[in-house]
């Protein structure tokens, strides 16, 4: 071996030694703790039909490198499941006051809190996020996540009906519209930690985390967003000033695109499906999995909506409901075209309700 092979083969060495020492980047993380561009995340409810009651905490789950939904080895409940793994960096920070690192944990139902404020927005999420990059998850699930003095918790109360996560992985330049879209919602943040050198780049936060005054909130914004590997996502989000029901008001119309709505809508709190104007929203009843087991949308706590047509391709996970109470709200839905997701999802879709009630009624 020549002296000069030989030096390169100790620079090499030392290469691979420093990449295994060097911290990884903040990012979104599958069940092996690996970093994911994006990941998504549907728990089964507690009640299947036919089926004896489960534990409550079975889901299945999907990522940029998993393009199917599986059902998951893990429980929710568990630090291994990507909701644990994902959010064991955020409890990593707190842990060591590292000011390279801002946060945020948001949810209009705060752990161990009795107060409700409908002045904030009907959101839940949470964010974690250095000069580099992080990630931007978007729930249902009610008091959740925990406090970062508790640790990686799940709530008994999330275990009766389905819920749904999603997960991002940004650049850093990409939190500054990310910023803008959370001041619309203007969120219930319950803890967070934004260090002076973020104060520039996420104004709006920053006065959201420590409860200042905040600047003219818009009645709604939408956002262009790009993950850290390209996957191209628009973001919708609405204030409580816009008065009315995103999914048909706007989403749909904007989209150009036929919606079927996933959502909560419990008794006396629907909104039924509309065909009013150009573009409609039609109402899910009925969810099957891929194995072929199916639940009723009373039971499912996400909110979701994909394209009718095929062709259109769309898919938006958010924090609103097909609820008339919800038009008083701040939130909003990341929408994707990605073809995987929008066959995760559109495929589920088992039974939903056209504007004239006819017997075969929406039968997929
Ligand atoms: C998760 O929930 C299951 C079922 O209730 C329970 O047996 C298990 O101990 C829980 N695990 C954790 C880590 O909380
Ligand atoms: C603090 O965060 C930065 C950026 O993410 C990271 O490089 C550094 O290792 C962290 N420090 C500690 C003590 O965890
Ligand atoms: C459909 O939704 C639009 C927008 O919210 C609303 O103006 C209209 O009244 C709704 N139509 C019906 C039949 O509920
Ligand atoms: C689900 O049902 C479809 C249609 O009846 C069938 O083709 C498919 O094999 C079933 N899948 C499973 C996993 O049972
Ligand atoms: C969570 O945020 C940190 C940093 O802002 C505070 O120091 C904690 O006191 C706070 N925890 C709770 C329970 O409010």
């Amino acid at each position: 071996m020549s002296a000069g092979s030989l030096w390169s083969c100790a620079f090499l060495l030392l290469l691979s030694s420093i990449g295994s020492l060097w911290p990884a980047e903040i990012s979104c993380r599958n069940e092996d703790g690996d970093p994911v561009d994006w990941f998504l995340l549907y728990k089964l409810p507690k009640y299947i039909r036919k089926e004896s009651p489960g534990t409550g905490l079975e889901y299945m789950y999907m990522d940029s490198l998993m393009q199917a939904w599986q059902l998951s080895k893990f429980l929710i409940n568990m630090t291994q499941s990507a909701l644990g793994q994902t959010l064991n960096q955020l409890y990593e920070a707190y842990k060591s006051k590292n000011d390279s690192t801002a946060y945020v944990i948001y949810n209009d139902d705060v752990p161990h809190s009795k107060h409700y404020s409908r002045k904030q927005g009907h959101a839940k999420g949470f964010l974690l996020l250095d000069k580099s990059q992080g990630f931007w998850g978007i729930h249902s699930i009610p008091l959740f996540p925990p406090f970062p003095e508790e640790g990686y918790r799940y709530p008994p109360t999330g275990k009766q009906n389905a819920q749904m996560a999603i997960c991002v992985t940004f650049r850093f330049n990409q939190f500054a519209e990310i910023d803008k879209q959370l001041l619309c919602y203007n969120p219930n943040i319950y803890n967070c930690s934004i260090p002076d050198i973020f104060h520039s780049d996420l104004p709006n936060l920053q006065k959201l985390c420590v409860g200042s005054v905040l600047p003219l909130i818009p009645w709604r914004h939408l956002s262009k967003l790009q993950s850290a590997q390209g996957e191209n996502f628009l973001h919708f989000a609405k204030s409580r000033f816009f008065v009315d029901d995103i999914y048909v008001a706007w989403m749909a119309q904007l989209l150009q695109t036929d919606l079927l709505a996933e959502s909560w809508q419990h008794d006396g709190q629907k909104l039924p499906s509309n065909c009013s104007l150009q573009h409609h929203v039609y109402n899910i009843n009925l969810i099957k999995t891929p194995w072929n087991s199916t639940f009723r949308s009373y039971y499912d706590h996400s909110k979701w909506c994909v394209s009718w047509r095929y062709e259109d391709q769309w898919t938006c996970i958010g924090d609103l409901n097909r609820a008339p109470q919800q038009a008083w709200r701040g939130g909003g839905f990341i929408c994707t075209q990605n073809q995987y997701i929008y066959k995760a999802f559109r495929h589920m879709i088992f039974h939903y309700h056209n504007c004239k009630i006819t017997p075969e009624d929406g039968y997929e």
